[in-house]
């Protein structure tokens, strides 16, 4: 089985960051893949059992309307990102991001992807969003708007501490293996689906 992943989010909240993170490139300071990338990982599910994973980087910008949704045609999972230290890329995430993946398919996985993480007590981040009366993300408001949007789960993980992405990519094989169905009614009765690392 082969489970397709596509990231989707506004520009600068870290999709490639987090594809590189996966891949396991050490990447030189400045670089950040500009063209639209996939590729394809082994993942250990358990012992002895792996299965395919392939992702999908999309582009955020407006150039990019047209191409996204053929990306979303060829996935089961969306990872809908939004920047913790950025309360207007969540806003969009309602606004603009579920909305446009809805219109592609009602079928598929949806994700809520809190990324940046390691700064929501970063000073100069608290500093610089309190100019306009704003504050990083809280979990608690992750988890509100994942479970407005349907969303199987709420993840939060950094690129940078690698915090919270095995469980990201673990999560979303779960989501759609022969164990979800019980692992899902599990997790109804306790947590809802959020998962916070
Ligand atoms: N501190 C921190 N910076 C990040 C993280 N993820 C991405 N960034 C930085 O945020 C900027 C935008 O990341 P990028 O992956 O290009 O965003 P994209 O446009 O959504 O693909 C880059 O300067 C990254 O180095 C993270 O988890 N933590
Ligand atoms: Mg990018």
């Amino acid at each position: 089985m082969k489970i397709t992943i596509a990231l989707v989010g506004d520009s600068q909240v870290g999709k490639s960051k987090l594809l590189q993170s996966i891949k396991n490139e050490e990447a030189k300071p400045s670089y950040v893949p500009r063209t639209t990338t996939e590729f394809t990982i082994n993942y250990s599910i358990k012992k002895g059992q792996s299965l395919e994973v392939q992702f999908y980087d999309t582009i955020g910008g407006y150039d990019y309307n047209y191409t996204r949704p053929k990306i979303y045609s060829k996935c089961k999972i969306i990872w809908l990102c939004y920047s913790i230290t950025q309360p207007s890329t969540l806003s969009n995430i309602i606004s603009k991001w579920k909305p446009e993946v809805d219109r592609s398919s009602s079928k598929l996985v949806v994700f809520l992807v809190g990324l940046k993480a390691d700064l929501r007590k970063d000073p100069d981040v608290i500093q610089n969003l309190s100019y306009s009366q704003q504050e990083p993300v809280s979990p608690q408001a992750g988890i509100k708007i994942a479970h407005d949007l349907n969303a199987v789960k709420y993840i939060e993980c950094s690129s940078v501490s690698h915090k919270g992405i095995d469980t990201l990519i673990h999560q979303s094989v779960l989501a759609l293996s022969d164990d979800s169905s019980k692992s899902d009614k599990k997790s109804d009765k306790s947590d809802k689906g959020c998962l916070l690392m």
